[in-house]
């Protein structure tokens, strides 16, 4: 393996490049050979001034992240921090010059040099927040003397990226330079050298408040302490204090100490376990990362409804041209007309500019003509949720579309091997499920059908990154990973609720336990008549349990009219977007449980509520591994934590079972609730998986290694 540090020398300054692909990330190793290569710049006399820069797309992004799983205490802390201090101590000047992201320990490294020059494309930040953890090398204490308390706070508060022009305004960068790191290094050396610029430490400074008053700092920790969830957060304005407090030494002490009660939390380790899930999912088994993929220059969506026009905005935000296929006018009006008022809404709020509104709108084609998909590269179809007109859009794209294009549907349960076998074309065929609204929501299934060929799961992959979203592939079955799962989940709260829970109850309970939104808020705002349709559409095709009370609330609410918020009652009535409690529901979950002979209780604890509601989801999802239907539980994480708001904090509902719940735990709440109710519908059935993974002592994690 190459080294991770070059030394080269010019003009009696000592260049340290840093060069450990992909992102330079500050492992172990790389940390010993800084530490060496600094001592050995101190001895040398010939060496006036040091330089640190990094090759490769980016400055280092960060301490390298497997490194800070384990047990043990203190290690990467233990390694990063003489670095710094021989950084800091060296008694020449130190020039750090960046490019790219300096990100985390990487940025850090920075601070601890005298002076820091940048590309002026560059962009800094400490992000560890995001993972749950706090800036241990030094962060915390010393971005504070550079930029002052307020700004530090907030930077690490929020982990946001700074671009380079504000890390120069507030003092973080020293200047910016538009050559290469090393040119740009160098020459901010030699301009030292010359006007007798000397060391500059970092931890001599002092720390201005920059305005963070103790009402400021009150509010901020009143803030983190809203949500313990993520303790990193009060962390940090306990770090902040310190430097604004306590003598540099003492504040490195103090950050240390908190970054390790960090680090091993379980909210760390999962928003870590998620971060290296997120990239895994990117990565299929079988699948050669240089697998050739297909031009993608412009693309079709067909149907220009909800699901339709936000598929069609996000390739539009990327510069892709692309129709979208409507068979009337007035629908097609109306979709380009909220697909305008979207972007009114985005430049109203600042988020985007009028340029960039009108450059995305310049690549919409609306179209009523089919032979306009005839050059397109992608044609994804995002009409009515119906096998019948589905197959019948795949047919007309089979004959539609050029050779070699890409057809996809958005179906969210159908069988993506029935529509490719429709279209005539089923190698060109994939599965790309959006979740609602499709421009917000980062998650993208897409689904490998049969005979789906590689190169277009490759494309579709590759294309997903471009648009900004998430993809995990799923295999084909009902619902695939994430509805299939959600099934179970709404059939329990209907049960609950007929049982005699309230919607407020069942959402309340599931919204303490971390979700973003209870099961009768969720169908309210997604409709309960395109939930009351899946259900309807299941009979048809033999896939609905033969039990006439499933999921019988929400059928009864399409009956009766209630379709949610849009009809201005569903679950709850609604007031504007105030939902409030509604005694006509009240009234007819009990003429439900009547009918189908539930008996009702008067109190059902809230935990009950929870175990009913996420323990099938995890025995779900415990099968849809032993299924191969995802290839890994970090997939099925992460399609739950994009796309249906569990809390990132649990890591996702695998990890949460694995990690937080215990397995051994869901196995025996499942079996008791097979006791309690009875199970002739196969409801509490144990899947196998689970069952040997809770009897061995192991975990889903550790057992279902179907990796690449
Ligand atoms: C820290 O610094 C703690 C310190 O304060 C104190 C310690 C005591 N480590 O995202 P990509 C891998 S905590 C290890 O697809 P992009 C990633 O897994 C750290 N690996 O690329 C992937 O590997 P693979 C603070 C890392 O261009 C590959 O690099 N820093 C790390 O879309 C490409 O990643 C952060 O939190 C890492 N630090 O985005 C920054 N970073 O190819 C985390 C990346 O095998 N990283 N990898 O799947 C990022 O935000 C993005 O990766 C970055 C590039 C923006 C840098």
């Amino acid at each position: 393996m190459s080294s991770p540090l070059r030394i080269h020398r010019q003009a009696g300054v000592t260049l340290l490049e840093i060069d450990n692909p992909p992102v330079n990330a500050a492992s172990a190793a790389l940390l010993r050979q800084l530490r060496e290569a600094l001592a050995q710049a101190a001895a040398d006399a010939a060496c006036q001034a040091v330089v640190l820069y990094a090759a490769g797309r980016s400055f280092v992004c960060g301490a390298d992240i497997a490194e800070l799983q384990g047990p043990a205490a203190q290690p990467r802390v233990d390694l990063f921090n003489p670095v710094m201090d021989a950084l800091e101590s060296l008694p020449k000047p130190v020039v750090c010059a960046m490019h790219g992201m300096a990100l985390g320990g990487g940025l850090e490294l920075a601070l601890a040099c005298h002076y820091r020059v940048a590309h002026p494309d560059s962009q800094v930040g400490l992000p560890e927040v995001q993972l749950g953890i706090l800036p241990g090398a030094g962060g915390t204490q010393r971005l504070p003397r550079l930029v002052g308390a307020r700004h530090a706070l907030e930077m690490i508060s929020s982990g946001k990226r700074v671009g380079a022009q504000a890390a120069l305004d507030m003092g973080l960068l020293d200047r910016l330079s538009a050559d290469p790191p090393r040119a740009a290094g160098l020459a901010y050396a030699l301009d030292l050298l010359r006007e007798g610029a000397g060391p500059r430490p970092t931890c001599l400074r002092q720390v201005d408040s920059g305005g963070l008053d103790a009402a400021a700092l009150r509010q901020a920790r009143a803030d983190a302490e809203a949500r313990p969830q993520y303790p990193a957060r009060l962390a940090i304005v306990q770090c902040i204090e310190a430097a604004l407090t306590q003598p540099f030494r003492a504040g490195l002490a103090e950050e240390r100490r908190l970054f390790e009660q960090c680090r091993l939390s379980h909210t760390s380790q999962a928003l870590r376990h998620l971060f290296f899930a997120q990239r895994q999912a990117a990565k299929l088994p079988g699948l050669p990362a240089d697998t050739p993929l297909r031009p993608i220059r412009k693309i079709g969506v067909i149907g220009a409804g909800t699901m339709g026009r936000g598929i069609v905005t996000n390739f539009l935000g990327a510069g892709i041209p692309s129709v979208l296929l409507e068979t009337r006018q007035e629908a097609l009006d109306k979709g380009v007309e909220h697909i305008r008022r979207t972007y009114d809404g985005q430049v109203a709020k600042g988020r985007l500019s009028d340029e960039r509104v009108r450059a995305a709108l310049d690549c919409l084609r609306p179209s009523l003509d089919p032979a306009d998909l005839a050059d397109c590269d992608l044609v994804i179809e995002a009409v009515f949720e119906d096998m019948q007109i589905k197959q019948d859009v795949c047919r007309m794209l089979g004959v539609r579309c050029k050779p070699g294009a890409i057809l996809a549907s958005n179906t969210s349960t159908l069988d993506i091997d029935v529509l490719a076998q429709a279209s005539g074309r089923p190698a060109d065929f994939v599965g790309m499920h959006f979740f609602s609204p499709a421009n917000i929501m980062r998650l993208l299934e897409v689904v490998r059908g049969r005979e789906t060929a590689p190169d277009v799961l490759a494309t579709v992959m590759r294309l997903s990154k471009t648009i900004g979203k998430t993809a995990v592939v799923s295999g084909v079955c009902y619902g695939f990973i994430g509805n299939r799962m959600l099934e179970s989940y709404l059939r329990e709260a209907d049960f609950l609720l007929m049982e005699g829970a309230s919607p407020r109850q069942v959402d309340r309970a599931i919204e303490n336990a971390g979700l973003a939104m209870g099961p009768c808020r969720m169908l309210d705002m997604a409709g309960t008549d395109v939930a009351a349709r899946i259900v309807i559409e299941q009979e048809k095709n033999g896939l609905r349990p033969d039990d006439p009370a499933y999921r019988a609330v929400v059928g009864r609410l399409l009956e009766t009219g209630r379709l949610g918020q849009k009809a201005g009652k569903g679950y709850y009535r609604y007031e504007g977007r105030q939902a409030v409690d509604d005694p006509e529901v009240q009234a007819l979950c009990e003429e439900l449980a009547r009918r189908h002979g539930i008996a009702r209780r008067d109190r059902i604890a809230d935990q009950e509520i929870v175990e009913r509601c996420l323990y099938p989801l995890i025995n779900e999802g415990a099968r849809i591994l032993e299924e191969g239907i995802a290839y890994r539980p970090g997939d099925v994480d992460v399609v739950w934590t994009h796309g249906y708001g569990f809390p990132d904090y649990l890591g996702g509902p695998i990890f949460m079972a694995d990690h937080v719940i215990g397995l051994p735990v869901v196995r025996d709440r499942l079996t008791h609730y097979a006791d309690v109710k009875g199970n002739a519908q196969g409801y509490w059935t144990l899947s196998p998986l689970l069952e040997r993974c809770a009897a061995q002592g192991t975990t889903l994690s550790d057992t279902h290694t179907n990796r690449t």
